[in-house]
């Protein structure tokens, strides 16, 4: 077969694109942070708009030739607007810690105090980690879930607002399966007359789909990735009230950002097309019918689950009951082609590079068209590999199995026609 573009002009490059498009094929996507961008998405973020600076806003560009590019920023404000009944969207930034980092700079000072949820227990890097910008420009404090229930503990959430006073409470997690009661946070925000921002990256898709609750109105700020159940490009997102629009904007450019990236941003715009037509609810209700159909199969094998179940797109499993570790696990199921994160479960005392934890995820095989039964032969496919991680044989027979589930449910249709 003829060579041509890529594969003429950077073959190394080529074969790793190639490698990880298969690898993207024939494997389990099940991190519940990843999907699969749609066609359209994919085409409209590799074009010549990569080659554009519009450092600015439409109609307000440090540079020329900026016409079309306003074009493309107007269209992804709107429908992004239009999608989550918003009054203000930036689509600049380049990812959801980005989109945090933007927040923090418009409306906090150097040490002033935010609040967030505890890493270990599902929060995020960005919402006030030590080992983040957040934690270190800022002081902070974070609250976490209650060891009983393993959901947020919103009474402690409260004492804990009103002793120290924060200036931002954040809501938000990406390894938490349950319900975030965004409206119980506002309460507790403007109790303590805090700012609150709300860090949607995981349930967008969700939120957008009115499958979750909103946090318009109650949050001051919202930020999201546009990659995750939104089913975008790789991206950040920030949505506000009108009257935060201009310190948010000066936030993002030029406060951490320089040129805006065109090219994403005309996927985004194509992404929040596809979310606001009615097929993208049917689908994130399926990604919510998996995620309990693979959550009531695990726990008929004796799974434990990070409070009992889910209410979204994610599953924590507690392995502990298991005798492996999160590491291990990981492992052993990337052997057969089931593609997992390790992760943290509440008061793990295992560190984050070995834990007590997986994190499942149902955003990325729904979109390959699986449904309950999938999910519920997938069960029964990680017990097999996580009861018998040593038998060479029931690992070979796990992956002709995985094969067999990618093989009928194709990623791209029109990525395998061409093959
Ligand atoms: N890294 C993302 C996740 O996997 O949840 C959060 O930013």
């Amino acid at each position: 077969m003829e060579e041509k573009g890529l594969q003429r002009l950077d073959p190394e490059i080529h074969r790793a694109i190639q490698a990880e498009t298969d690898r993207e094929r024939q494997t389990l996507v099940m991190i519940a942070s990843e999907n699969y961008a749609g066609r359209a998405v994919i085409e409209a973020q590799a074009n010549l708009m990569t080659n554009k600076y519009a450092e600015g806003y439409p109609g307000a560009r440090y540079y020329g030739g900026c016409e079309f590019v306003d074009e493309v920023e107007r269209l992804a404000v709107d429908r992004a607007m239009r999608l989550f009944g918003a009054k203000y969207a930036n689509v600049q930034p380049h990812s959801g810690s980005q989109a945090n980092m933007a927040v923090y700079l418009a409306f906090l000072k150097p040490g002033d105090l935010i609040m967030g949820m505890d890493l270990s227990h599902g929060g995020h890097l960005t919402h006030g980690s030590p080992v983040s910008f957040s934690g270190m420009i800022f002081r902070s404090i974070s609250y976490g879930l209650d060891p009983k229930s393993q959901r947020i503990d919103y009474d402690r959430l409260r004492d804990l607002a009103r002793k120290h006073k924060p200036k931002m409470i954040i809501a938000g997690a990406s390894a938490y399966p349950r319900i975030i009661d965004f409206r119980r946070f506002g309460e507790i925000t403007r109790e303590n007359g805090a700012y609150l921002m709300a860090d949607i990256a995981h349930i967008a898709g969700l939120v957008a789909a009115g499958l979750h609750p909103s946090p318009i109105g109650e949050a001051d700020f919202i930020t999201s990735t546009t990659h995750k159940t939104l089913r975008g490009p790789r991206g950040g997102l920030i949505l506000s009230r009108k009257k935060y629009g201009r310190e948010l904007d000066k936030g993002v450019f030029p406060g951490i950002q320089g040129g805006p990236l065109m090219h994403i941003i005309a996927a985004k715009a194509v992404a929040f097309g596809e979310a606001l037509r009615p097929e993208f609810s049917d689908y994130q209700k399926q990604v919510l019918s998996n995620a309990q159909a693979l959550a009531d199969e695990l726990i008929s094998f004796g799974f434990d689950l990070v409070s009992g179940g889910t209410d979204n797109h994610l599953i924590l499993i507690d392995l502990k009951r298991k005798r492996i570790t999160g590491k291990d696990a990981e492992s052993s199921l990337g052997k057969v082609g089931i593609i997992v994160n390790k992760n943290a479960i509440p008061f793990d005392k295992k560190g984050p590079r070995i834990t007590s934890g997986l994190r499942l995820g149902t955003p990325a095989l729904t979109t390959r068209g699986m449904k309950e039964r999938e999910m519920r032969i997938i069960a029964g496919l990680i017990n097999d590999v996580l009861e018998n991680r040593n038998s060479d044989k029931v690992l070979r027979n796990t992956r002709k199995s995985v094969s067999d589930l990618c093989r009928g449910f194709p990623i791209y249709q029109y990525l395998d026609e061409e093959s």
